[in-house]
């Protein structure tokens, strides 16, 4: 066994938050490492390789916005970036601001232990290594921990197969091959696109379509780089000011304020437009008055079959079990045109289901099909499952999973009770949305609860249980009445592949962003002391 070593803060991960997190510690002069399964920066970015990976954010408004050297330096050449420019812009991030010093890639963290005697972490990789740490950040990830979906024989089949989440380094070729794709959520949207383009046939078995809307994306030329780059100021300060941080925010009106030719135009010009101005910038009652959420739901229903050819086949790819924006809405680019191809083929797995993966391909209902390669598209344990992966235990070994285990209970979706000096970045009961721009606020927040601390010579922080119930309920009580929250998704933490994920919880945060930032202000202009200092 290797002596642990000893540092201030440990923070897991080393995606957008962790190094965020890292940049920000390091100015309070504290000794930090940042331990990093991956073999690079990036998380999110890192790790979801696979083709057609790309924003639904507008670049511009999704980068970091704390440094205006960063932003003077960069470049985006798209207005809704594709991974590998992302994945650039992280690792320039990195290099510029020095942070690989402290960082430790291919380090896997297989349990967090805290000690109520050393008032601190015990952190242990899977390859032994241990450390011990006053404070840990969790910097893991809403959407980490990728799952396979339980179809028997899946190790049997001969071809080659992916999850887009693990994704290889290396270019996976699609020319002439038969490929499969399991799974129409975001990801399966982009991944189906672009090999589409390519693919000698490609099958794609779907369990529930999803509502798509068009993403409209275009280069950034130079000059128009330099307009953006001019603009920053106010594209933040607007980021500040909507309800989940994106450009797009919810129009005052609601559905039946209007005429119908109007609603049909606004309608029609938000599909026009690109990125998720549909989804979080249409009428405000869309996603919380079931008859209104019909009248887009119809809407984009009749672009559907006016898009695909075979009205068959259109009728399969529109839902019929939850209406527009109740899940995470796809963005897409032609996606509803693959179905136009001879060489595609949509297999609706509840009438003819996959009984097996096979030596050669899947078998279904029906029939076998023979694939050269399959992908899984079949999402993530979603927002606590980053957590349940590690062994992570508090006072008198409590277990995470164990507190959690009727759903989360936070404080301000950054502590949690009994496991005292672990602070959660984009962990449960969190403002998501333009995930950057909450990072950075989260990331602003903690540093300001262990800069408090490091002045008071405290070695101790909790949530009180007060503190947990009021928030918890708080969270629980901004979800009533939420379409989306009577859906079954990731976004209410269902997911048939893992176990005991089959009971909807509140997982997000759905109040403003703004009203979550007045909220924690008002904690630390009042000296954190809502919380347990010792
Ligand atoms: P999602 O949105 O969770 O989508 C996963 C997809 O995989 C979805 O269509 C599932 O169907 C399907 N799935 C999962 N298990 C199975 C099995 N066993 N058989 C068939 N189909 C299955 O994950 P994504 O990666 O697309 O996106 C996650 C988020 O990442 C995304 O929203 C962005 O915010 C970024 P189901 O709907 O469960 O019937």
């Amino acid at each position: 066994m290797t002596e642990p070593q000893d540092f201030d803060v440990i923070v897991i991960g080393a995606g957008i938050s962790g190094l965020y997190q890292l940049y920000r510690l390091r100015e309070l002069g504290l000794k930090v490492r940042v331990l990093e399964a991956g073999t690079g920066v990036g998380g999110t970015w890192y790790w979801n390789r696979y083709p057609g990976a790309r924003f639904d954010s507008e670049s511009w408004s999704y980068g970091y916005s704390f440094s205006k050297e960063l932003l003077d330096e960069w470049d985006w050449t798209e207005h809704f970036s594709p991974q590998p420019e992302t994945l650039r812009y992280l690792n320039f991030v990195a290099d510029k601001f020095d942070l690989r010093r402290d960082i430790q890639f291919r380090s896997r963290v297989k349990a967090a232990h805290y000690d109520e005697k050393r008032r601190g972490w015990d952190i242990a990789l899977e390859n032994g290594d241990r450390f011990h740490s006053r404070f840990m950040v969790t910097a893991i990830g809403p959407l980490s921990a990728p799952t396979m979906p339980r179809i028997e024989g899946i190790p049997s089949f001969k071809g080659r197969s992916f999850h887009t989440g693990t994704w290889p380094h290396e270019e996976v070729k699609f020319e002439g091959k038969r490929v499969a794709v399991i799974g129409t959520g975001a990801t399966g949207v982009q991944t189906i696109q672009e090999v589409a383009k390519t693919a000698g046939t490609l099958t794609i078995f779907q369990r529930t379509p999803n509502w798509c809307a068009p993403l409209h994306n275009a280069k950034i030329g130079k000059e128009e780089m330099a307009k953006i780059r001019a603009d920053y100021p106010a594209i933040f300060k607007r980021c500040q000011e909507t309800f989940s941080c994106f450009v797009h925010t919810p129009d005052p009106r609601g559905v039946f304020e209007v005429s119908d030719v109007e609603r049909e135009a606004f309608f029609e010009k938000l599909y026009a437009e690109p990125g998720f101005g549909i989804w979080q910038g249409n009428f405000k009652d869309i996603l919380t008055d079931r008859k209104a959420n019909a009248l887009i739901s119809d809407f984009v229903a009749r672009k559907i079959r006016q898009r695909v050819k075979d009205q068959a086949v259109a009728e399969k790819l529109i839902p019929k079990n939850h209406g527009f924006g109740t899940r995470r809405v796809p963005l897409e680019t032609k996606y509803y045109e693959v179905y136009n191809q001879p060489n595609v083929k949509l297999v609706d797995i509840n009438e003819t289901p996959i009984e097996r993966i096979t030596e050669k391909g899947i078998k279904t209902s029906d029939r076998e099909y023979e694939f050269d390669i399959i992908i899984y598209a079949t999402g993530f344990d979603a927002i606590t499952g980053s957590f349940d992966r590690i062994d992570i235990q508090g006072e008198g070994g409590l277990k995470l999973k164990t507190r959690w285990k009727e759903g989360p209970q936070t404080y301000l979706g950054v502590m949690v009770e009994s496991f005292p000096n672990m602070m959660m970045l984009m962990g449960p009961h969190t403002a998501l949305g333009n995930i950057p721009r909450s990072i950075e606020y989260n990331v602003e927040w903690v540093t300001g609860l262990i800069r408090h601390a490091r002045d008071h010579q405290v070695s101790r922080i909790a949530p009180t249980p007060d503190g947990v119930k009021s928030w918890t309920d708080h969270v629980k009580a901004l979800g009533v009445g939420l379409l989306s929250n009577e859906i079954d998704s990731w976004m209410t933490g269902i997911n048939r592949n893992v176990e005991g994920k089959t009971t909807r919880i509140i997982a997000r945060y759905s109040g403003s962003a703004p009203a979550y930032r007045e909220r924690c202000d008002a904690v630390a202009a009042d000296g954190y002391k809502e919380l347990a200092l010792a």
